[in-house]
This record gives structure tokens, sequence and C-alpha cells, in this order.
């Protein structure tokens, strides 16, 4: 299939799927659940590789830690607080409406960004990005080394846990690169998320241990896939 076939059907399916989370999770994830399916009915996406795909660069025990424990629990966390609120919504008891509210920003943040975040890489990923991501990161940023630099960077000095994240300003039309701490805290508002590059420990501590840094620089030379970044651009411009 090439990339045009593939971005047609992805938005078909987008404009079928509809929802918010639908269109957060964006080009190349076919979201598990849609609002349709009602509160509570989000799963774990499957990996678009094998645990063991992305080696020497991201460790087999790491991924599937990773997908298999973590962002799982963020899918069951997300699920409970959604559940949470429609029975807070059929009781119409809302003592617990902070709770619900944080728990479903950060639950459902990390669903998200994780279900960006294995679609983000393949084996052999890295180089350079080209095409229409590669003119807009070049008219946003001046180079791509630039934009690399910036992002490189910004994710590696995020304070605590959280991912380096490069996303789509529709309003304008932008690129913007941001730190997300945790998963929910600094965006902007309005933005959706085309790179999402994890930078929690549990994410490269196994491998890379204290050096967050290496584990960036590995993401970015040999894991990206530009492709999907650039598909999530050209989904998140249709949407506009
Ligand atoms: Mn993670």
């Amino acid at each position: 299939m090439d990339s045009t076939t593939d971005g047609f059907a992805r938005r078909d399916f987008l404009k079928v799927a509809g929802g918010g989370l639908a269109a957060a999770l964006g080009a190349s994830l076919t979201p598990a659940a849609s609002a349709a399916d009602g509160p509570g009915g989000h799963e774990l996406p499957k990996l678009p590789y094998d645990y063991a795909a992305l080696e020497p660069y991201y460790d087999e025990a790491t991924v599937r830690l990773h997908h298999d424990v973590h962002h799982a629990g963020y899918v069951t966390g997300l699920n409970a607080a959604e559940k949470k609120l429609a029975a807070a919504l059929e009781a119409k008891d809302f003592s617990d409406a902070k709770s619900i509210c944080k728990a479903l920003a950060f639950h459902g943040s990390g669903h998200i960004l994780h279900s960006i975040l294995w679609t983000n890489m393949k084996p052999g990923g890295g180089g350079d990005p080209d095409g229409d991501l590669a003119y807009a990161i070049n008219k946003q940023f001046g180079t791509i080394a630039g934009f690399r630099d910036l992002l490189a960077a910004a994710a590696t000095a995020v304070e605590g846990s959280g991912w380096g994240i490069l996303a789509h300003r529709a309003m304008d039309n932008a690129l913007v690169v941001l730190q997300a701490e945790k998963h929910e805290n600094l965006t902007q508002w309005g933005v959706t998320p085309l790179l999402a590059l994890d930078v929690w420990e549990h994410a490269y501590y196994l491998k890379y241990q204290n050096k967050r840094k290496d584990w960036v620089q590995a993401f970015l030379e040999h894991l990206v896939n530009w492709d999907d970044v650039a598909g999530r651009l050209r989904a998140s411009r249709g949407r506009a």
C-alpha cells in the first residue's frame, strides 16, 4: 500500500469513527474504541511489529514491559475513570469530579501518547523526514538539524517523567515542539501530537540507565518513523 492510498484510507476511517479520542489518536492507529462504544471500552492496541523488532536500539525486555504493563495500565485507568464518570452521571453525584477529571487527563493522555509512540517507531527508522513534513519543519524551525536538536534538548530536559512532543496546531497550521510533564501537563490547547518521544524512566532505564540523552539520540537516529509522523500531519490538516 503506498502512502497516498494509506492516507486516504485512514482519513475515511476517521470520518466514520468520529469522536474526540479517535481524532486524537490520529493517522496511523486504528483506535480500538470510539465514543460510540460507550465508557470504558478502550483496548490496548497491538504493537505494529514484534517485541524484538527494534533491537538493538530498543531492547525486547523494555518494549514488553512498556507495552504490556505500562501502556496497559493507562488503558485500564482510562476505562476505570470513564466508568466512574458514567456512575457519577447516573447518580447525579459529582463529589468525586476532581479525581475523575484528573484520572481522565492522566490516563487518557497516557493512552493517547503511547498509542502514537508505537507507530512513531519502526525497525530501520531514523534518518531525515522528506516531502511535506520536511517542508513544514524547515519552514517552522529553519533547518531539519535545528528542529532535531530542539526536540532532543526539550525531551532530554523534561523535569521528572514526561515526553518530548512535536505537534500540529491547526488554528494557524503551525508546528510546535512541546514538553509534557507526566502525560498531560504543559500542553498547548488545540494541538494534535504527531511525534511522541517518551522520556519516563520506564521507557529507557533497563538499557540506557540514567543516560536519557542516549535514549533520545537512539530514538531520533535509529527508530523514528517519519512516514508515520508525516501521515499524522496530513490527517491533522485534513481535519482542520
Ligand atoms: Mn511510557
